[in-house]
């Protein structure tokens, strides 16, 4: 009995080592499946006047297909998104002349906070019309079945733990 009380623990124990070592793959690897482009579809539209755009802050998950649409609501004015080296311009949009509007269209792949600034100079201020992107990568919906695979491999180790622990207290006891 004693012998497969033991037994029961390591392949318990085992089991724990398998469960965390995929974890662990699919914590590294469905983030990498995420940033493929297999998230949302995201738009934008930004109005850029002198000297800012509204909206000026973006938030976005890795892996969501962005789409910006920047319109000039006074001067030609444009973005040019940092980190990813993407450049658009357009035109205001005014009688006789097709309503400008420039797109850009990625996928965010990678995760952090990246500065925008308009790629026209539109006046003096030009300079300080920026806005931010802020790509996620730990959103509780995207970590949520890792943080579930984590809490289980956790509670199955201090089972294990336990269970060979009191099967080891019981051995040394008959030992004596
Ligand atoms: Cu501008």
């Amino acid at each position: 009995m004693q012998f497969l009380r033991r037994r029961g623990g390591k392949v318990a124990l085992v089991g724990v080592v398998i469960l965390s070592v995929l974890a662990l793959v699919l914590g590294t690897f469905i983030p990498v499946a995420l940033a493929s482009g297999e998230g949302e579809t995201r738009e934008f539209v930004l109005e850029a006047s002198r000297f800012s755009y509204s909206p000026s802050r973006l938030r976005v998950n890795l892996g969501d297909t962005v789409t910006l649409r920047v319109r000039p609501q006074d001067v030609s004015h444009g973005l040019y998104l940092d980190g990813y080296n993407l450049k658009t311009r357009a035109m205001p949009a005014a009688p006789g002349v097709p309503g400008g509007e420039g797109v850009l269209t990625f996928v965010a792949d990678t995760p952090g906070q990246f500065r925008f600034r308009c790629a026209v100079t539109c006046g003096p201020l030009h300079p300080f019309m920026i806005g931010e992107l802020n790509v996620e990568s730990g959103t509780p919906y995207t970590n949520a079945p890792f943080l579930g695979v984590a809490a289980a491999t956790l509670l199955v180790g201090a089972g294990a733990l336990a269970y060979v622990w009191r099967g080891k207290e019981t051995n040394d006891g008959s030992a004596n």
